[in-house]
């Protein structure tokens, strides 16, 4: 639809699950949103109209609202058949139960890698990376956690850590994830480690074990552009390797399976980036996250997930404005940096621990020995009444059958 008097056209797009609100500016895409609720649409467009200074009279304004929100009513019953749709599905697959029982990740590229792994799985600081011995060969590090999937079986997760050396064949055996790491600031070697790179996605095709979840879009290949914190323009830099490491030489072609990510060590973007990563290796349950929603809706918070601790892992989250990725990573920093400073207080076996901030409440509570309730909210939520405590219960009660 038209916005009148400007080149700006406004349109909803039911994309998957989701109702997408989009900004065109001649058939280009200028600004897009996931919307939950019609009033974001309300108060998102005259702004935007008013950031490109195009006046519309009052009445026109609200005739386009009234006309988009006819549509996103029709959008909304869709929505409704496709989460029917999906529950039954979900109920199917429940019958003939899927194991995706052991994953293994393959973590190779320049340097970095020992210290991704410590500062994720191992609890280290940043700091404590700085002189950590080269790794020679290659290392297995074995995990084991509880799925909470329909699954519902024990869970391994097998990381191939390489060392300086370009992994052998065999390691590309059965791996279902390649997590290639990128030192972003070692320039030199930039054409040496783009060729590994896309040797290593070749081997990948051929010996490793795409996991069978997998829906097309998604790609199993993972880079991350490492050591971001040492260039101050950061994102601009990010762009540009980007483009460098797609191109593959060999092939002359640009590959675009490789899901990039900027990381680093000193921040949360490593732990965000994990998470993308194990988003791929497990999916979420649609059936515990339609319980998250619910949960959220009926206690009026903004957000809430849960995290299997060690692996930083999502087992579900609500609908959230937020990124839920980096709500995982920065709750691991938070735990991790809370867990590290307790014994100074001689106190020990975190239990949960809420942060009061004049715009909103960070709660969350550590369940089952290794799962966290993470819930955001407004600050004039008080969850300690009974009516919440029984929601929250009852809540955690329905995770662990799910175990
Ligand atoms: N500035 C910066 N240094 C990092 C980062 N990650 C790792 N390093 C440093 O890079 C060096 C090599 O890391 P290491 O994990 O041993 O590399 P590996 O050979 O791939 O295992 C160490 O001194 C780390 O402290 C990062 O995100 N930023
Ligand atoms: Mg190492």
């Amino acid at each position: 639809m038209k916005i009148p008097g400007s080149f700006f056209e406004v349109q909803l797009v039911l994309n998957g699950e989701l109702i997408e609100f989009q900004i065109l500016n001649r058939a280009v895409v200028e600004y897009q949103i996931s919307v939950m609720d019609f009033e974001e649409i309300e108060f998102d467009l005259p702004e935007f109209l008013e950031e490109n200074h195009v006046s519309l009279p009052k009445n026109r304004l609200e005739n386009v609202l009234q006309q988009l929100e006819g549509e996103y009513l029709e959008l909304q019953q869709q929505q409704e058949k496709i989460r029917h749709q999906q529950m039954t599905q979900y109920q199917q697959s429940q019958q003939n139960i899927i194991t995706y029982e052991s994953q293994k990740v393959l973590l190779m590229g320049s340097s970095g890698k020992s210290s991704i792994y410590q500062v994720i799985f191992e609890s280290k600081s940043p700091y404590e990376t700085f002189s950590l011995p080269p790794t020679k060969k290659v290392i297995k590090h074995n995990i084991e956690f509880a799925a909470m999937t329909s699954a519902s079986r024990k869970q391994n997760l097998a990381i191939l850590e390489a060392g300086s050396e370009f992994p052998a064949p065999e390691h590309f055996d059965q791996a279902s994830i390649l997590l290639f790491i990128i030192d972003a600031f070692e320039v030199s070697n930039y054409e040496n480690i783009r060729y590994q790179l896309h040797q290593a996605i070749k081997l990948l095709k051929y010996h490793g074990k795409r996991p069978a979840h997998l829906q097309d879009s998604q790609s199993n290949i993972f880079c991350f552009i490492h050591k971001m914190d040492l260039f101050p323009n950061s994102a601009e830099q990010f762009e540009s390797l980007v483009k460098y490491f797609r191109y593959d030489p060999e092939a002359d072609a640009v590959n675009l399976e490789i899901n990039f990510f900027p990381t680093s060590i000193f921040d949360s973007s490593i732990y965000s980036a994990w998470a993308k990563v194990v988003e791929v290796m497990m999916p979420k349950s649609s059936k515990l996250n339609a319980l998250s929603n619910q949960l959220k809706e009926a206690l009026g918070l903004y957000a809430t997930l849960i995290i299997e601790k060690r692996t930083g892992l999502p087992i579900c989250a609500s609908k959230t404005l937020l990124d839920d990725s980096v709500l995982v990573g920065s709750t691991n920093r938070v735990l991790i940096a809370i867990e590290k400073v307790l014994p100074e207080y001689e106190l020990a076996g975190l239990k949960d621990f809420r942060i009061n901030a004049a715009t909103g409440v960070l709660e969350v509570k550590l369940f089952h020995q290794y799962y966290m309730l993470v819930l955001l909210y407004p600050p004039h939520i008080n969850l300690n009444d009974v009516h919440s405590q029984k929601k929250l219960t009852e809540f955690i009660e329905t995770m662990l059958n799910s175990i």
